[in-house]
């Protein structure tokens, strides 16, 4: 045989047992009916590892042997979602799953029964998987929703997940699910871990998003992880099939597993006795779950319904009851949130509750310690629901000890000692520290960067803590002094992440006036409070020279909001910040007001839906209250004009059915322009 024709030979050899050991693996993960014993599947893989060793060109991305994990990265890379990824809304009661099919069945306009598709809702992580021409190419978590990081090393080191789709795939897939760790290899995991001394993990979940978010993919490659899948995201090439049940069946058919507790039921009563069979056998499941999850099973009717801010109003997770354990309480201290606010902290010896190991609960504030009559040494009740903060539920009286410790409101910060004072109310303690105090600075700074405030990408609570306890950051006004080079010698900081965070700083400069006042923290000015004061005063200055009297005239803000406003820039140390905020470059379109009396648009309402290509959404909607408009999020018959932009679906649909008048985005811009009604 020539050398031409042993190398094709060999490279025919390699293709076939990775198509072969594809299939196997098919037969086992998806259709849970092995054709070959395990020790052939070994050495089928022995075979293609052993060709791939001698001839190094035939190995290709997909090929099985790469689920040992490539070679350790710096950091992950971001991957910008084609399609969002959203939440889930929860019920957290039957009534709430009662009233979630009564709003499906009237923004349907029917009183039939609808079919819901039903699944148990499992406590992995989301993650996004994508196959081009059939070949897995990357793998995303879900981030903020809007971009996620790319774990697609980690990912194809999953055992169950097919590297090439079976059948005839689509140019482009995007499939979305769950990567979870089973309650068996968790508890493997830990065991071995305490073995070799090592850190356990304190739940299955944990222990999923730990091995995912692993720099060196050769450590995932040894962590028992598993996927279901339960949807796609962006698709070319291919039309979905009418029902959400067909599309899960789609899914199973190309190879990627999905639950085998799938069920269709009807209406509310099905939901509800799925829920309970799902909830009587959860302690048997080899997965931990958290509750179920419905969704309409028609995509049509999933369309009509659409979504309500970034969840979906066709699905909704309902959840588990809360659960609860007893323990005892150790110690009680104080956390220090962004206004200073104090909340009492239950230090507690840790207790399992909710598939969770729980060593700190909160205790809300002082007024609910005393009411539930919590001391230190007191065994109490420990709650926790999902991803709530666990709370401490109340004290087992008849089980308090001879010797207990009263809780104490410290008279000074725990963190920097500044006097600590008692809100009007007397409910909430602060600490009067401001931005000399290291909690307050660490929250208001995380907050400034926050998704709704300036939306600093890569700017979170991890580099947050890093800046303020390295000393180089005390307030938001000093993150637009950080250069690269500053930022790269941070721990786990690569030069691309630290290039990354300085381009967002100045991306982040330019603003809207709103987003800005939200971003400073002021207490109690959340978003709405923020857009109604930039449209009252228009300008910064007019806002900074405003006493009392003058912001309490704006819309919707009483007495004690404009007194937190007045006192705020009052504080020098605000002013500071503020006047070096402006001075690093922060700035933001005119915010156009009209005199007193003078404005336009009163009394119109608009909706704003799909995307705009000249204007952020939001920045349209300052303008047109600074017109004197209402600008809300849904359509209803008050609704005066709704502005349809790109791909604008059921909201146009709803106007339309409600006979609004729709406006397209240049008529949206006359308005703005003109200063008067279309
Ligand atoms: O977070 C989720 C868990 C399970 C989901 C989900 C799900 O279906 C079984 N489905 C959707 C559509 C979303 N999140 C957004």
């Amino acid at each position: 045989m020539s050398a031409g024709s042993s190398a094709k030979a060999w490279r025919g050899r390699a293709e076939r047992l990775r198509r072969d050991i594809e299939y196997h693996n098919y037969r086992y993960y998806i259709l849970d009916d092995p054709q070959i014993p395990d020790a052939e599947w070994d050495r089928l893989l022995q075979e293609l590892l052993t060709l791939e060793a001698a001839h190094p060109e035939l190995v290709t991305a997909d090929s099985p042997t790469q689920r040992v994990g490539a070679a350790p990265i710096d950091e992950f890379a971001e991957v910008r979602h084609r399609v969002p990824m959203l939440s889930l809304d929860n019920a957290l009661t039957e009534e709430d799953l009662r009233a979630f099919d009564r709003r499906v069945r009237e923004r349907l306009g029917t009183s039939d029964e609808i079919e819901y598709s039903a699944e148990p809702k499992l406590d992995g992580l989301a993650i996004s998987v994508t196959y081009e021409n059939g070949v897995f190419v990357r793998a995303a978590t879900r981030g903020d929703g809007r971009t996620g990081e790319d774990v697609t090393a980690n990912v194809r080191t999953i055992r169950s997940l097919p590297l090439h789709l079976q059948g005839k795939a689509p140019p482009l897939f995007e499939a979305r699910g769950e990567v979870f760790i089973p309650v068996s290899g968790f508890e493997r995991l830990n065991a071995d871990a305490a073995k070799r001394g090592e850190k356990i993990f304190a739940n299955p979940r944990n222990a999923a998003a730990g091995s995912l978010r692993q720099l060196d993919p050769r450590i995932t490659a040894q962590r028992p992880l598993d996927i279901f899948f339960y949807s796609v995201g962006a698709i070319e090439g291919l039309e979905l099939p009418a029902l959400h049940s067909q599309t899960l069946e789609l899914l199973r058919g190309y190879g990627l597993r999905v639950s085998p507790e799938i069920r269709r039921v009807r209406s509310a009563a099905g939901c509800l006795e799925y829920y309970a069979e799902i909830g009587r056998r959860r302690a048997s499941l080899s997965y931990q779950i958290d509750g179920v999850v419905y969704k309409v099973d028609s995509v049509t009717a999933q369309r009509a319904l659409g979504f309500v801010s970034r969840a979906p109003r066709w699905a909704v997770a309902h959840k588990f009851p809360a659960e609860e354990a007893s323990t005892q309480l150790r110690d009680v201290e104080f956390q220090v949130g962004r206004t200073g606010a104090l909340t009492p902290v239950a230090r507690l010896e840790p207790v399992f509750v909710g598939g969770v190991t729980v060593s700190n609960a909160t205790l809300h504030n002082m007024d609910e310690v005393l009411r539930k009559d919590v001391r230190i040494g007191d065994t109490v009740i420990v709650r926790r629901a999902g991803d709530v903060i666990p709370e401490v539920a109340r004290v087992l009286i008849e089980r308090r000890p001879a010797k207990t410790r009263e809780v104490q409101l410290p008279t000074r910060c725990p963190v920097c000692a500044a006097p600590v004072e008692r809100d009007a109310d007397a409910v909430v303690a602060r600490c009067t520290g401001g931005y000399r105090c290291n909690a307050q600075r660490k929250e208001r700074i995380r907050h400034f960067a926050s998704r709704r405030a300036l939306d600093i990408e890569g700017v979170g609570e991890r580099l947050v803590e890093q800046l303020v306890d390295a000393g180089l950051v005390e307030t938001p006004a000093d993150l637009y002094r950080l250069d690269a080079a500053t930022l790269a010698k941070l721990e786990r900081m690569g030069p691309k992440s630290a290039e990354n965070i300085v381009s967002a700083l100045q991306k982040s400069k330019l603003t809207t006036l709103a987003r800005f006042l939200f971003a400073l923290g002021v207490r109690d000015v959340g978003e709405a409070t923020a857009a109604a004061l930039a449209v009252h005063f228009g300008t910064l200055e007019q806002l900074l020279g405003a006493d009392l009297e003058t912001v309490q005239k704006v819309p919707d803000i009483g007495p004690v909001i404009a007194r937190h406003v007045v006192e705020f820039f009052a504080e020098p140390k605000n002013y500071d910040v503020v006047e070096r905020l402006q001075s690093a470059g922060l700035h933001w379109p005119q915010v156009e007001i009209s005199a007193e009396g003078e404005q336009p648009l009163a009394g119109l309402t608009f909706v704003l839906t799909g995307t705009l290509d000249t204007l952020q959404r939001e920045e349209a909607e300052d303008a047109l209250r600074a017109l004197g408009a209402k600008a809300v999020g849904s359509a209803s018959k008050k609704t005066s004009y709704l502005v349809a932009g790109r791909d604008a679906g059921s909201k146009l649909r709803r106007a339309k059915e409600l006979g609004i008048k729709v406006l397209d985005e240049a008529a949206l811009q006359r308005i703005l322009k003109e200063k008067r009604p279309p």
